[in-house]
């Protein structure tokens, strides 16, 4: 059996702040170790040289959550609401989004990961949900459920017979959000497997069954403790970075 694949773990950074830092949720980390992979954080600081040493060792990718994508990346003007913009970790995630679907490195893409991989691929988002003409919903459960980040607070429903079905090991799942973003315009090979009870996109994945490229909206690495659909997502791809080791 191959040893335990090196999974790279993008972070986020601060913005406008001092000093400067890169930074990820300890969660991530203990999901992707749980699930029996090395996590490796890639920080957007690395110099080019440094980050392609790591990246020669690095079998599977973790795109974490985050500060809003930049729009211009999708060809829209800055909504009042868009913030915590990185143009550093947009293109360290979306570079590294590339590279690993020019690879066939398997990626998972958690929430603001969701959104990156769409944007990667052309497609674009809805910058704030809430001031969408007719949205109802609140994704942004922190309002809600104070820093209870393993709660759950809505429904997904899972495409029967996609790869996201197959891994999760159901058709409907209960998910934590924190999230005020989605994708609008679904970005090129990429299909929509998963939705809120409102259509809000909540998972995609490549359409190329070859590929492990999935993405969720939600934030399984929160839910890993006692879920065992949220287990799964980091299970499958660890288990299909080392089959590539
Ligand atoms: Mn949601």
């Amino acid at each position: 059996m191959n040893p335990a694949p090196l999974i790279a773990v993008s972070t986020s950074v601060t913005v406008d702040k001092y000093p400067e830092r890169a930074y990820v949720n300890a969660a991530y980390l203990n999901a992707v170790q749980q699930a029996g992979g090395v996590p490796v954080p890639l920080p957007p600081q690395l110099e080019p040289a440094a980050r392609d040493a790591i990246l020669k060792h690095v079998r599977g990718v973790l795109l974490t959550g985050g500060g809003d994508v930049d729009p211009s990346r999708f060809g829209e003007a800055r909504h009042p609401t868009t913030a915590e913009v990185s143009g550093a970790r947009d293109t360290l995630e979306i570079d590294l989004t590339q590279w690993a679907i020019a690879r066939r490195v398997p990626l998972l893409a958690v929430c603001r990961g969701l959104q990156v991989l769409n944007v990667a691929l052309g497609g674009s988002l809805y910058q704030d949900i809430s001031s969408e003409p007719g949205s109802p919903f609140d994704h942004s459960q922190a309002g809600r459920q104070g820093k209870a980040r393993n709660i759950p607070t809505h429904p997904v429903k899972v495409r029967d017979g996609s790869r996201l079905a197959g891994i999760l090991g159901a058709l409907e799942v209960d998910v934590n959000s924190f999230h005020h973003q989605a994708i609008k315009r679904l970005g090129r090979g990429l299909a929509d497997v998963a939705w809120a009870p409102d259509s809000i996109i909540e998972g995609v994945e490549v359409s190329d069954a070859g590929q492990f490229v999935v993405g969720v909206q939600w934030h399984p690495e929160e839910l890993v403790g006692d879920d065992r659909a949220a287990f799964n997502l980091f299970a499958a791809l660890v288990s299909r970075a080392r089959e590539t080791g």
